[in-house]
C-alpha cells in the first residue's frame, strides 16, 4: 500500500478519500486555496500545503503546485477525487510522468479514448454494448444531418465530439432548425474544448438516467457493483441519486450491467468507472410496473472518476469503493468475484446544497452555520467536512454535504430519509433540505415514475415555494421583499411538563441579542434579513455567477435588450452546462467576461440596466 496520499481536492469528497486512507494506515496530505484555509479537509489531514489563491485555476486546477506539493510532502499517490483535476487526462499523465508518484485513476490514455465521445461509441459498439443510433464519425455538413433525419425521423441531438455531462448538446426538432443547431453546435464544441467536430444521435424525449459502477485491476479484472438511478436531476445537476433504480426487473438490471462489465473490459479500463445509460422509458407505466428486459437502453458515455454518488453503491454493496481504488493503484488484484457482489435493500444520496430552492436554487452568498446538527441513528450516513461556527466558502460549489440512507426497502428508505432530513438542522444558510422533504411526498418520486424531465418541466414551482415556508430555516425563507421576521426559541415548563415556545414578530427592529447566550435558546443572529442572490448595482443588475465555472457562450451583445427569463449566457461548471439568465428585463450595459473565461462564484458577468 501506499505510505502518503496527497488528495488533490477539497470538503467531502477530500475527507471521504481521507477516511479511506486512515483505514489502511496511510498518511494524509491536503492541499488547499487562500479560501480553503479553515477548510474541513485541512483539518483532517496530517499534513497540507497551500497552493494558491481562490481561483480555481490558480490553485486546484493549477497542475505543477499539486504535483509540487506532492513531491514537497513525500507523498506516492495523487488521488484527484470529483471534479477539479479529476478527468484531466494531461494531468494524469503528468503524474504518471513523475518519478515515485502514483496517479489513483485509470490511465490518462483510456481517459482521453474515452473522452473523444466518438471513439467511446465505436469501441462500445465493436465490444457488443448498445449505442444510441446515430453517427460514430464527425459530421460535418447540413446534409449529412437532413439525410439522417429523413432516415431516423426527428428529433436529432447534435453532440460534440469532446463534449459530456451537459456540455455541448444542442436538439434539433425539425429540418428548419438544422443549420442553425449545427453551427451551434461546432462553434460551443471549438470554444470549449478546442474540438469542433460533432456527431449525431437519435434524441430520446424521456430517458431514465442509469448508470453503473465498475471498479477494475491491472490484471484484467472488471466487476460491476450494480446500478444507480440518477434520474431525479435539474438542469443537468443530479439531487437525489438512489440505488437501485426503482424502475428496472432485475432481468434488465443484470443485463445493463453485464454491457457494462463488458465494455470496460473491451476499453482495457482499470480503476473505479461509470458506465452511464440512457434507458427508454414507457410513458404509459404505472407505479408498480418494471421496465422489462425487452426495454432500449443504449450506452451514453464513461465517467473516468469516483463519482459524488458512489456513496449509494457503497451502502448496498457494502463495498468501500476508495479503498478499492488505491488498493487497484498498487496493481493489488480485484479479492471478489462478480458474483460474490450482493446488493442489499435501498440506498438514497440527498445533495445537501446551499441554495434556496424556492428562489430558483439560487445559491448562498455568503453566511455562518451559526448551527449544525446532523442526523444520526440506523441506516444513516453524513459524508461532509463541515462544524458548527465554519463559515461557508462560496468560491466553488454549493454541495456541502451529502445525506446517505440506507434501508431494507425503498418503502423504509423513503421513511428513513424523511425522519434523518427532519433531524437534520442547520441555521445561518439555506439549504435544499426542504426540497427534498418535497419531493419525498411527491407522488412521482414516490412511485419511481419520474425521468430526467421531471424537475425542468414537470413540477409546479409553488410546491417548492410552499415546502421552503414549511420546512426552512430563517436564513433561507422568504421571498424578495417581505418583512422581516424576528423569531426567538425558549423553553418553559409548567406543571413540571417542557414546552417549546416559538415567538415571532413581524416587521420588528432587530433586537439585541447577546453572542455568548447567556443560556438563551434563541439563535444568536436573529431572524430576517436575508441576502438577495442578485447583486443590484445602481439602477442595473449586476448578474453574477452561481458557481465557479467557464464561459460556454455569450447569447448577447451589449445593447440588447433582455426580458426576464432570457439566457444570457451559458456557464460550464462540474461537466454541466448551466444557463444563466436574466432575472429582470433591461438593457444589456456591460458584458464582463469572454467565452473560454473561468470564472470564480460570485464573479459579475453581465451588467443590466
Ligand atoms: C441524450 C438525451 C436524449 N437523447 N442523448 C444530457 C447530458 C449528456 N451527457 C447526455 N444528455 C442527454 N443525452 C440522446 N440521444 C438526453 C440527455 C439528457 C440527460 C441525460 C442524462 C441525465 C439527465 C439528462 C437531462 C436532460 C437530457
Amino acid at each position: 500500500m501506499f505510505d502518503k496520499v496527497l488528495v488533490a481536492n477539497r470538503g467531502e469528497i477530500a475527507v471521504r478519500v481521507m477516511r479511506a486512507c486512515e483505514e489502511l494506515g496511510v498518511d494524509t496530505v491536503a492541499v488547499y486555496s487562500e479560501a480553503d484555509k479553515n477548510g474541513g479537509h485541512v483539518r483532517y489531514a496530517d499534513e497540507a500545503y497551500n497552493v494558491g489563491p481562490a481561483r480555481a485555476a490558480d490553485s486546484y486546477l493549477d497542475h505543477d503546485a499539486i504535483i509540487d506539493a506532492a513531491k514537497r510532502s513525500g507523498a506516492d499517490a495523487i488521488h484527484p477525487g470529483y471534479g477539479f483535476l479529476a478527468e484531466n487526462a494531461e494531468f494524469a499523465g503528468k503524474v504518471e510522468a513523475t518519478d515515485g508518484v502514483t496517479w489513483v485513476g485509470p490511465s490518462a490514455d483510456s481517459m482521453e479514448a474515452l473522452g473523444e465521445k466518438t471513439k467511446a461509441r465505436k469501441n462500445m459498439r465493436a465490444a457488443d454494448v448498445p449505442i444510441v443510433p446515430g453517427t460514430t464519425d464527425p459530421v460535418e455538413d447540413v446534409s449529412e444531418v437532413r439525410e439522417f433525419g429523413e432516415e431516423h425521423g426527428y428529433p436529432i441531438a447534435i453532440k460534440a465530439e469532446g463534449g459530456g455531462g451537459g456540455r455541448g448538446m444542442k436538439i434539433v426538432r425539425s429540418e428548419d432548425e438544422v443549420e442553425d443547431q449545427l453551427e451551434s453546435a461546432q462553434r460551443e464544441g471549438e470554444a470549449y474544448f478546442d474540438n469542433a467536430n460533432v456527431y449525431l444521435e437519435r434524441y430520446l424525449e424521456n430517458p431514465r438516467h442509469i448508470e453503473v459502477q465498475i471498479i477494475a485491476d491491472h490484471h484484467g479484472n472488471v466487476r460491476h457493483l450494480g446500478e444507480r438511478d440518477c434520474s431525479l436531476q435539474r438542469r443537468h445537476q443530479k439531487v437525489i441519486e438512489e440505488g437501485p433504480s426503482p424502475a428496472l426487473t432485475d432481468e434488465l438490471r443484470e443485463k445493463i450491467g453485464t454491457a457494462a462489465r463488458r465494455g470496460a473490459d473491451a476499453a482495457g479500463y482499470y480503476n473505479a468507472g461509470t458506465f452511464e445509460f440512457l434507458v427508454e422509458e414507457d410513458p404509459e407505466r404505472e407505479a408498480g410496473e418494471l421496465l422489462d428486459k425487452e426495454t432500449d437502453f443504449y450506452f451514453l458515455e464513461v465517467n473516468t472518476r469516483i463519482q459524488v454518488e458512489h456513496t449509494v453503491t457503497e451502502e448496498l454493496t457494502g463495498i468501500d469503493i476508495v479503498k478499492y481504488q488505491l488498493r487497484v493503484a498498487v496493481d493489488e488484484e480485484l479479492d471478489f468475484a462478480q458474483d460474490g457482489v450482493d446488493l442489499e435493500g435501498h440506498a438514497m444520496e440527498f445533495r445537501i446544497n446551499a441554495e434556496n430552492a424556492a428562489n430558483d436554487f439560487a445559491p448562498a452568498t455568503g453566511g455562518q452555520l451559526e448551527t449544525y446538527d446532523p442526523p444520526g441513528g440506523i441506516g444513516v450516513r453524513m459524508d461532509d467536512a463541515l462544524r458548527q461556527g465554519d463559515d461557508l466558502v462560496t468560491d466553488y460549489d454549493s454541495m456541502i454535504a451529502k445525506l446517505i440512507v440506507h434501508a431494507s426497502s425503498r418503502e423504509e428508505c423513503i421513511a428513513r430519509s424523511q425522519r434523518a432530513l427532519a433531524e437534520y438542522d442547520i441555521e445561518g444558510i439555506p439549504t435544499i433540505i426542504p426540497f427534498h422533504r418535497l419531493m419525498l411526498e411527491d407522488d412521482a418520486f414516490v412511485a419511481g415514475t419520474h425521468t430526467t424531465k421531471y424537475l425542468d418541466e414537470h413540477l409546479d414551482p409553488d410546491r417548492i415555494a410552499e415546502a421552503q415556508e414549511q420546512w426552512g430555516t430563517e436564513a433561507a425563507g422568504g421571498a424578495e421583499g417581505e418583512e422581516d421576521v424576528v423569531e426567538r426559541d425558549f423553553t418553559v415548563e409548567v406543571n413540571g411538563k417542557r414546552f417549546e415556545v416559538n415567538l415571532e414578530e413581524r416587521g420588528a427592529a432587530m433586537p439585541a441579542v447577546s453572542e455568548s447566550g447567556g443560556g438563551q435558546q434563541g439563535p444568536p443572529q436573529p431572524a430576517g434579513g436575508r441576502e438577495e442572490e442578485t447583486v443590484h448595482a445602481g439602477e442595473g443588475e449586476s448578474v453574477t455567477a452561481e458557481m465557479q465555472g467557464t464561459i460556454l457562450s455569450i447569447d448577447v451583445d451589449v445593447g440588447d435588450e433582455v426580458e426576464p427569463g432570457d439566457i444570457l449566457l451559458v456557464l460550464e461548471a462540474m461537466k454541466m452546462e448551466n444557463d444563466v439568465t436574466a432575472s429582470q428585463g433591461g438593457t444589456v450595459a456591460e458584458i464582463a467576461v469572454d467565452e473560454g473565461d473561468s470564472v470564480d462564484m460570485g464573479d459579475t458577468l453581465i451588467v443590466l440596466e
